[in-house]
């Protein structure tokens, strides 16, 4: 499958992440997409670098304060003590219910959890930069679609889907799938469903088009009563105003076995057709393998190729953009059974 891969990806690479107030080896690591890419590599796959900028894209979908915050966050850092090069700012307050979050304080450590759902990530010195090139991956992988291409792959860290128009959120910070979806509308399908196989709700991608009729979300995830991210992805959320019917979660235990993923699957697929899609972004994650170490869904190896195979049955154009997936010794094997099961499926 041709795959648009993120060049920049390693320059957003923290060691640790906060866990129980204490700092631990970070999930979300630069291995990831190397392992990937390395896989596909070997066997046989195209990998190119993006070719098209997604910045305009991008302003569409993204406040232009949230953007700026991002381009400028880490200088703003270094600006308030040189000494801060060697530390990572974390987030330490946040505008919940009842404060306000239209003024933007003069305080970065305010200013950081303004923009921030949670303090699972942080801004480091090249965040911004792979940040950008993930989005233009997601772009010219859609744009590849757009012009004709069965399907295409975007390899990219970090993730997108948790980062909603004005936050970053679950090791998220550019919505890439919602970059795909917005570039396949603007090259001409009229309904771009969003199918969002992460583990964890895409509560990001779910709230940049609630209220759209002209991008359907759909996603099974585990349910949030108990899992990342907890405030959004309940079943009675159905989209609103013009967008209202165009919004279906599917939360499942966490524990669910594989049959009953599959079942969940052919709803929200079954309901993606009934709406008449003529595209699909699938937000990619894999972080429902057994093995997950952060995920309790129990997927194998084998799901993973089966679910491939179903995704190519839909025939529907198709961009998949990687998300999460945190078992990196299984990664990049599961990651390359979606994409061949796929490319199999997909074969005249
Ligand atoms: N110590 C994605 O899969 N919390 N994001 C994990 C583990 C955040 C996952 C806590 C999980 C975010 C894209
Ligand atoms: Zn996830």
């Amino acid at each position: 499958m041709l795959t648009f891969f993120n060049p920049e990806h390693a320059r957003h690479d923290a060691e640790f992440e906060i866990f129980r107030g204490q700092q631990v080896p970070a999930f979300e690591r630069a291995e990831r997409q190397e392992r990937v890419a390395q896989r596909l590599r070997e066997r046989g796959h195209e990998l190119r670098v993006p070719h098209a900028d997604a910045a305009a894209v991008l302003a569409r979908l993204h406040a232009p304060r949230y953007l700026e915050f991002l381009a400028g966050a880490w200088s703003q850092w270094l600006a308030l003590d040189p000494a801060n090069a060697q530390r990572l700012p974390y987030a330490s307050v946040w505008p919940v219910r009842s404060l306000r979050d239209d003024v933007e304080p003069d305080n970065f450590i305010a200013r950081l959890g303004l923009y921030s759902m949670d303090n699972g990530q942080t801004v480091g010195p090249g965040t911004w930069q792979a940040g950008r090139a993930g989005a233009d991956a997601a772009h010219s992988a859609a744009l590849a679609v757009a012009g004709g291409v069965r399907a295409a792959f975007c390899l990219s860290r970090p993730p997108g889907h948790h980062a909603g128009p004005d936050f970053m959120g679950g090791y998220c910070f550019l919505n890439q799938a919602a970059v795909a979806a917005q570039t396949l509308r603007d090259a001409g399908a009229a309904r771009v469903a969003v199918l969002d196989v992460d583990y964890h709700h895409g509560n990001g991608t779910q709230t940049l088009f609630y209220r759209r009729s002209d991008v359907y979300f759909a996603s099974l995830h585990g349910d949030p009563r108990t899992e990342y991210p907890f405030f959004l992805g309940h079943a009675d959320e159905r989209g609103a105003g013009e967008g209202l019917g165009c919004n279906l979660n599917l939360p499942l235990p966490a524990g669910s076995a594989p049959e009953a993923w599959f079942h969940a699957l052919e709803v929200a697929l079954a309901q993606l057709a009934a709406w008449g899609a003529d595209a699909l972004v699938v937000s990619l994650g894999l972080d429902t393998a057994a093995e997950d170490p952060i995920c309790r869904f129990g997927l194998t190896g084998d799901d993973f190729s089966r679910l491939g195979q179903r995704l190519a049955a839909t025939g529907w154009p198709t961009v998949l953009v990687f998300e999460g997936g945190y078992a990196n010794e299984s990664l990049a094997l599961n990651t390359v059974r979606v994409i061949e099961a796929f490319d199999t499926g997909a074969r005249p």
